[in-house]
């Protein structure tokens, strides 16, 4: 099944979340369909697991974050700068099989580069400020997240400081999709969030 890259695309963020399981299931009781795990303590696999089996069974795909063996029990993997450093990135995509493939590219160039090395999609932020990364660095707004979408033909998950609220910018960017960690796992009811994330994008869309 090919995974469509649009949307709200949600993060279970271990460090966010004491209940990573519910967190998955607001996000995909809402409709979401492409989910990560990132966890920056270690990836725990009995989790990919769990929640792999609940993507699966909800038609959604989970894309696993830093750690590329654990990836290969889910439907992706996302890689930084700093993971793909000295690697044979294009050995590591074939590696993947159909899977998906993410890498986070701070500009124009790196995104090219991801597109040559087989990437899926490109990963562009932080797009407004964020305390859920503290090297996220400065903020590059509509703008920046733009002159990656000029660059590139490969779909941009906009990513950092994503709230209902700013998920216009998001949209006249042209990002494919829109990232989010704190505004679904912080907020009172993280299912009734998520939901209003979904809704805010498709309205965005529909004209
Ligand atoms: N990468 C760039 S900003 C960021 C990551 C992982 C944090 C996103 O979290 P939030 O809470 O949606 O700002
Ligand atoms: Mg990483």
């Amino acid at each position: 099944m090919k995974t469509e890259l649009s949307g709200i695309y949600g993060i279970v963020d271990a460090a966010s979340t004491n209940d990573p399981v519910a967190l998955l299931d607001a996000m995909l009781g809402a409709g979401i369909a492409v989910v990560q795990y990132r966890a920056k303590a270690g990836v725990d696999r009995a989790i990919v697991r769990t929640l792999h089996a609940r993507t699966t069974a909800a038609g959604a795909s989970l894309i696993v974050n830093d750690d590329f063996e654990a990836a290969l029990e889910a439907d992706g993997w996302h890689a930084g700068q700093e993971d793909l450093a000295g690697l044979d990135v294009r050995a590591l995509r074939a590696r993947l099989g159909t899977r998906l493939f993410g890498i986070s590219c701070d500009d124009a160039a790196l995104a090219q580069r991801a597109h040559r090395d087989g990437a899926d999609y490109v990963g562009v932020g932080p797009f407004a400020a964020t305390a859920t990364k503290a090297d996220a660095g400065t903020a590059i707004g509509v703008a920046g997240v733009a002159a990656v979408v000029r660059a590139t033909t490969l779909p941009v998950v906009a990513i950092g400081g994503i709230d209902a609220e700013n998920l216009p910018g998001v949209a006249a960017s042209g990002a494919a999709m829109a990232a989010v960690v704190s505004a679904i796992a912080k907020a009172a009811d993280p299912a009734a969030a998520a939901r209003a994330l979904v809704q805010r994008w498709a309205e965005l869309h529909s004209r």
